[in-house]
């Protein structure tokens, strides 16, 4: 029997996303549609500056920054409040109702956390990357946890700019420990879960930053139907793709929507009631399983909308998780 992933939270109602072709103005850019977003975007990834460290003005929104030589680049994200959740139509309990929520300023990982900068963590802290990973080599479903997979086996190619994964999320903590370990004074952390879809959305509120219908055009996924890796068009990647190889959103982010899935702070909950709507975690004690976002490459388009919520234990480790990181200003 197919199965989309080894623990499994999707819905069958995913399965089936719309095809509406209108394209949603962003606050940010007033009357920008589908081709100008795209040329938006693409004027962002083209005018964004070098990696230097903070300060002065070069902390304002869109800012570009790394605090160290193996450290992610960061980008500074501006504050903001907006409507979290499925805003179109509450498709099932995971994501909604939708709610306001005011969010502060962050740093966020311009990119996923990449092979080379997970493998730097690795190296120096001798972090135990034993105890294998859920793998569908064949990708026909038929999962397996392999005990010799890891992030760097993980059964298929992956180069130095790719984003590390089978990473669980225990991983991914310990990891922005490293961080800050190496950057005193500095407050990494994982992104909380109105954090990300709020750096997804950019402001916009389509399904996708650049409208409500999925291309390859702007993120790496997998099929359109359940679950295998697929390559078309300006996507031309059956696995991850090298990070940033698609344009940015309009804060200036990377692979908000597909390649690898990315955990966050929060615990899941099905649905957002009593969820808090200052920007912070919703955080559990015992809390069974964590919550990942935006789809992968492995995963059918619905996946990677702004709004869609995954969920996997803590110490899941799989070939699709990766994660991106945070900083608090
Ligand atoms: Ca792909
Ligand atoms: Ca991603």
């Amino acid at each position: 029997m197919r199965n989309c992933s080894p623990s499994r939270f999707e819905d069958v109602w995913l399965r089936v996303y719309r095809k509406s072709h209108y394209c949603l103005v962003s606050a940010f850019f007033a009357n920008a549609c589908r081709s100008s977003v795209s040329l938006v975007a693409t004027a962002l990834l083209s005018s964004s500056v070098a990696a230097q460290e903070p300060a002065g003005n070069t902390m304002q929104p869109g800012a570009v920054f790394r605090d160290c030589a193996d450290c992610p680049e960061m980008v500074v994200i501006p504050s903001g409040e907006f409507t979290m959740g499925d805003i179109h139509a509450w498709r099932g309990a995971r994501a909604g109702p939708p709610r306001a929520v005011r969010v502060g300023a962050f740093a966020a990982g311009r990119f996923e956390v990449t092979v080379s900068e997970y493998a730097a963590f690795v190296r120096e802290t001798g972090h135990d990357d034993d105890g294998g990973c859920w793998v569908d080599v064949s990708e026909d479903g038929s999962w397996e946890h392999r005990t010799g997979a890891s992030w760097n086996n993980t059964g298929f190619g992956q180069a130095n700019d790719h984003p590390a994964v089978c990473v669980s999320w225990n991983d991914a903590k310990a990891y922005v420990q490293w961080l800050n370990d190496k950057t005193p004074g500095s407050s990494y952390r994982l992104l909380t879960e109105a954090e990300w879809e709020y750096a997804a959305r950019a402001q916009t509120k389509a399904d996708y930053w650049w409208g409500d219908t999925p291309s390859r055009n702007y993120a790496n996924y997998g099929m359109e139907t359940c679950c295998q890796g697929a390559a078309s068009g300006a996507d031309l990647w059956v696995s991850t793709s090298p990070v940033g190889r698609f344009p940015a959103n309009p804060f200036g982010l990377h692979d908000m929507h597909g390649n690898a899935y990315e955990w966050v702070e929060d615990c899941y909950r099905k649905g957002y009631g009593g969820a808090p709507s200052d920007g912070s975690a919703l955080t559990t004690a015992g809390c069974p399983q964590r919550v990942r976002r935006g789809g992968t490459w492995y995963a059918i388009p619905g996946y990677m909308t702004s709004f869609h919520r995954a969920s996997a234990k803590a110490s899941e480790r799989n070939f699709y998780g990766g994660f991106r990181v945070t900083r608090t200003l």
